[in-house]
């Protein structure tokens, strides 16, 4: 890869430092265990966060409330090596730092920042983001979920579904119909109705917690209430964190899967000869090349605009579409590389390939992007 885009040549010295830190963290740590974690639908997310939070990743593009305060692109260079390594590792980052951590940095007040902060950037308080439920996904603004006034309290009812670190959180942040609108609430996991059963069975992101949110008679102080967001905008500009996330995330998801089938190519021999001597293999790995290739080149182009403060939703929904997208289809044409073998977990291919399954749907599905980007070509949104 390096040598057909010389993609090095496009970071500053301090940003490949940090990729490598995290890289030797997420292959020493993480790699030996995830297949197993990802077989037995396990994570040991509690360790693990305050491992991460020692890496210093946790809201690390946050100033501040001990946060590590990097660069736009050295996050995205941190979520993609943890990506190659599983998506549900990347998952666990992205909801605490640029969703839970960013929303209340973004939108909070000081005193609930001074709470929750600098235990989050240290990993040893964990945080959800509970935005969608189970009859409003793609389009939150119909959300169910309400807080009314009681006194100076508010009493929160609804559900929420879907939630990543949803049973494991200290903190959620969740989003309720008001009669101004709809506002953002900070809620301690131990308050009496709340609750946070998990959801079993999934096929895709195994190595990551997903759970349901009940709120059942929620009654929080007025201080609970997120005091600068009103309306969507509030949690959709945490939306284009987490997506600016899934776009190094997933490309370093398919560097993976490149790089497990180029080696499985070289060592396999079909019909007396390498198959990586074959030309259709060949063919194979050039395409997919181009596309991980040009999936760093657009992640970097992203990262400087960010960097610079000019990222537009439109322009990450640009590199969360084409990257997801090409990510899995990568993982799929690796997965026919490495024959029967792809179809185990002694490979990380089809591991990916599933997780990618998910990482296509959240954070806005292929349609919700396409959408924006129809609308931001022609001026007409298509959404309803
Ligand atoms: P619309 O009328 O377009 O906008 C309402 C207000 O929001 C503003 N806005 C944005 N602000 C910041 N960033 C964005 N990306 C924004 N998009 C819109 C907009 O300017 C307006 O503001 P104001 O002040 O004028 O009121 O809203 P709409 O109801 O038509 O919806 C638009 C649509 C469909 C794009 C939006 O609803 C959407 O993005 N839907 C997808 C939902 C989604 O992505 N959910 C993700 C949930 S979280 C998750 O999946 C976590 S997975 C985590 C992991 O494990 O990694
Ligand atoms: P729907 O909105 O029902 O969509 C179903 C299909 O219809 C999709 O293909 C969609 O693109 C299509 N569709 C919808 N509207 C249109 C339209 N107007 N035109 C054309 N097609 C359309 N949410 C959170 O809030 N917090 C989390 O931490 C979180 N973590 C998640 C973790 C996992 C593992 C998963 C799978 C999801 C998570 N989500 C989370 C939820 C995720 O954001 C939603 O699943 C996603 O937004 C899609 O919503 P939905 O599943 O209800 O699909």
């Amino acid at each position: 890869m390096e040598k057909l885009f010389g993609l090095d040549s496009l970071l500053e010295p301090e940003e490949i430092e940090i990729r490598s830190t995290v890289r030797k963290f997420a292959s020493d740590r993480i790699r030996p265990h995830v297949a197993q974690w990802f077989e037995e639908g396990t994570l040991p997310a509690r360790d693990l966060a305050k491992e991460l939070g020692s890496l210093g990743v946790l809201g690390m593009h946050l100033e501040g409330y001990d946060c590590a305060g990097m660069s736009a692109t050295a996050y995205g260079l941190a979520c993609l090596e943890l990506e190659a390594v599983d998506s549900g590792i990347r998952s666990l980052v992205s909801v605490q730092g640029s969703l839970a951590m960013f929303a209340l940095h973004r939108w909070g007040s000081e005193e609930q920042k001074q709470t929750w902060l600098p235990p989050m950037a240290r990993g040893e308080a964990i945080g959800c983001f509970g935005l969608t439920e189970p009859d409003f996904g793609s389009n939150p603004a119909g959300m169910r979920t309400n807080a009314k006034r009681d006194g100076d309290d508010w009493i929160l009812n609804g559900t929420k579904m879907w939630i990543t670190n949803g049973s494991i959180a200290d903190v959620a942040v969740v989003w309720a119909q008001t009669d101004e609108g709809i506002r953002g609430f900070v809620v301690p996991t131990d308050t009496p109705g709340f609750s946070a059963p998990e959801i079993k069975k999934k096929v895709s992101l195994r190595a990551s917690v997903t759970s349901e949110l009940v709120l059942d008679g929620v009654r929080l102080p007025a201080s609970a209430m997120l005091p600068t967001a009103q309306g969507l905008r509030g949690p959709l500009s945490c939306l284009n964190e987490a997506r600016f996330g899934i776009v190094f995330g997933s490309i370093g998801a398919a560097r993976d899967c490149l790089e497990t089938a180029v080696e499985y190519s070289m060592s396999r021999e079909v019909f007396d000869k390498p198959l990586a001597g074959y030309q259709l293999t060949q063919a194979k790995i050039a395409d997919m090349t181009l596309e991980v290739g040009k999936g760093h080149l657009l992640a970097y182009q992203l990262g400087r605009l960010k960097d610079s403060g000019g990222l537009t939703p439109e322009q990450v929904s640009t590199g969360k579409l084409n990257n997801v997208r090409e990510a899995i289809d990568v993982a799929r044409t690796c997965r026919t590389i490495l024959g029967a073998n792809g179809i185990t977990l002694e490979y990380p291919v089809m591991r990916h390939a599933n997780n990618l399954e998910s990482v296509l749907t959240y954070e806005g599905t292929t349609e919700m992007h396409q959408l924006t980007i129809g609308r931001a070509m022609t001026g007409e949104a298509a959404f309803r």
